[in-house]
């Protein structure tokens, strides 16, 4: 189906949610189903930890180091810019990007450290806006039964209550939110159809546009 979109556009969608909700798994299989399909598609996720800045970034959450809240809010921003003018291309030239992790987290996790909303939402105005957002919806009592808890900074009980208060006063009527308790199959199948109907849109020239205008 993708071969003969070199006219028309990628789609960029976004996988959303607390640790351990799922995401890394479903945007992977996603990633993979796409493909299946014929589509030309990437994986993408932030932060990315294989640039210099997130290696500063990695160190940080591994608790190696330590940085002031703005800065490392600066940071993780500044790994998102460091990639756009890569992500338009390849959007441009027709590839879909799946990316586990964008700017709402930028948003939810720093919001929800006390940083106030709108200083959070600043550096990320200007990046590209997804066609897509979907949230995985995890209660955080759950993702903390899940395997691998809890070994970095911000994978802590009640950190993870206020990042989705952060995240309940982020989302507006346009994501899509899944239940995360669901079987990962289940999970899948909503997100293949959530997803296939937003890059048919996309084909349909609707334009690329910037947060958070
Ligand atoms: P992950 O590699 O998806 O497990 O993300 C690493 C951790 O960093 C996770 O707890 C979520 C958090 N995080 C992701 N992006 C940002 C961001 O832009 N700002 C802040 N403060 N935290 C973020
Ligand atoms: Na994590
Ligand atoms: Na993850």
């Amino acid at each position: 189906k993708s071969s003969d979109s070199s006219s028309s556009r990628g789609a960029l969608i976004v996988l959303e949610g607390l640790d351990r909700c799922g995401k890394t798994t479903q945007s992977s299989n996603l990633h993979k189903y796409l493909e299946g399909l014929g589509h030309s598609a990437e994986l993408w996720r932030f932060p990315d930890r294989t640039t210099s800045v997130g290696q500063m970034i990695s160190s940080y959450l591994s608790n190696e180091s330590q940085l002031d809240d703005r800065a490392i809010h600066l940071l993780f921003s500044a790994n998102r810019w460091e990639k756009r003018s890569l992500m338009e291309s390849k959007l441009k030239s027709g590839t879909t990007i799946i990316v586990d992790r964008y700017s709402y987290s930028g948003v939810a996790f720093s919001s929800a450290k006390g940083l106030d909303f709108e200083w959070c939402k600043a550096p990320e105005k200007g990046l590209l806006a997804p066609d897509l957002v979907v949230y995985l919806d995890i209660p955080p009592e759950k993702a903390t039964e899940r395997g691998g808890y809890g070994g970095e900074r911000y994978e802590q009980l009640e950190f993870q209550k206020k990042v989705r208060q952060s995240y309940q006063a982020l989302h507006d009527a346009s994501w899509k939110i899944v239940d995360a308790c669901g079987s990962v199959k289940d999970i899948e199948k909503q997100l293949q159809e959530i997803v296939l109907e937003s890059i048919g849109l996309c084909q349909k020239e609707k334009p690329l546009t910037c947060l958070w205008s």
